[in-house]
């Protein structure tokens, strides 16, 4: 029985690579004997295959960010930041309006959980084609996701994103691949809209518009917040740990897509 679970784990193993390949013309580096590269339309192709993959394996959001702009020594000196968010359900978001609830933990775990099998996926996926590829990073998620293109960070800190608002959590891997990066988010779409700031208990939110230039401690007091979620989930859960989320679930975007979900069922 394990055999035939080795050979076929083998043999899917070969077949990605074996299509992966397919797509890549394979030129020998002299350093590296085994690394493939790949030429401009190519990395077109790579980038859409590396995305597609990643969906196909659940993530609901993939983007590509160049993260030259930033310190060599926060991204390892890799060019590329890869971003996979995944969303929790429209129910569990739309049920901690008044308090997080046990529902809302136990999704916190699996979407975490999601996230790890995906970057580790994806750092796999181009390890086997040649390119370095690593998931230990310095930069935070929500820095890689704006270069990525995914969103931007909102009134709430929280990266707000057209599709989902903010009921997504994030992972990031970096890589030398050579892949086609999407432009990078620079402003803040959130306007005069002040719903997150007022509803957060805790006073965290400050109602400062991001650009890049815009630090975390001029948007959120960090300190109010983790003291005020953890009072949150000990009243909603029974657990003290850091997990409120008002701020995801009052946000007009995430309020958006709960209820255009519920128009078309
Ligand atoms: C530490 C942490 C916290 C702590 C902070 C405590 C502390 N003393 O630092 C606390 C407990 C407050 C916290 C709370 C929450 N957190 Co938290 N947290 C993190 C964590 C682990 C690190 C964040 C961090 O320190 N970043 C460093 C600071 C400087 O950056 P930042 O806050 O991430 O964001 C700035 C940069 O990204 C920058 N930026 C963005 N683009 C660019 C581009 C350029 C060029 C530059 C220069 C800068 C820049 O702008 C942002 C604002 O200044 C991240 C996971 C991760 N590894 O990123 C999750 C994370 C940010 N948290 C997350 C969540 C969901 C929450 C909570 C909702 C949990 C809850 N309570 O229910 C709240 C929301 C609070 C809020 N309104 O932001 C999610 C956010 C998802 C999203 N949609 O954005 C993350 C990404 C976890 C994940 N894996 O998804 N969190
Ligand atoms: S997680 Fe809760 S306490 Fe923290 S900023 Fe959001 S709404 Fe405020
Ligand atoms: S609630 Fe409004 S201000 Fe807050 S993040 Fe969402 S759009 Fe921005």
């Amino acid at each position: 029985m394990l055999g035939y679970c080795l050979a076929g784990m083998a043999g899917f193993a070969l077949w990605r690579l074996r299509r992966y390949s397919n797509l890549i013309p394979i030129t020998k580096n002299k350093s590296e004997p085994d690394r493939l590269t790949a030429s401009g339309t190519d990395s077109n192709s790579l980038t859409e295959h590396i995305k597609e993959e990643l969906i196909r394996q659940g993530a609901d959001l993939v983007g590509i960010g160049d993260l030259t702009e930033l310190p060599n020594n926060s991204r390892s000196s890799l060019p590329f930041g890869i971003c996979v968010a995944v969303k929790y359900p429209k129910e569990v978001i739309s049920g901690i309006i008044d308090l997080p609830t046990r529902e809302y933990y136990d999704w916190y775990n699996t979407v975490n959980s999601r996230l790890h099998s995906l970057a580790t996926f994806a750092v796999v996926t181009l390890e086997k084609l040649g390119y370095k590829a690593t998931t230990r990073t310095s930069l935070p998620h929500k820095t890689i996701a704006t270069r990525a293109g995914i969103g931007w960070i909102g009134k709430s800190a929280l990266l707000v994103t057209e599709s989902y608002g903010s009921m997504i959590r994030l992972s990031s891997i970096l890589t030398d691949a050579p892949l086609t990066a999407a432009a990078p988010i620079n402003q803040s779409k959130c306007g005069d809209c002040m719903i997150c700031a007022n509803a957060c208990p805790a006073g965290a939110l400050s109602g400062r518009l991001w650009n890049t230039t815009v630090q975390r401690n001029e948007i959120l007091d960090t300190s109010k917040c983790s003291a005020m979620a953890i009072k949150r989930s000990v009243r909603g859960f029974g657990i003290p740990i850091e997990l409120c989320g008002k701020c995801i679930a009052v946000c007009q975007y995430t309020q958006q897509y709960i209820k255009e979900l519920r128009k078309t069922g």
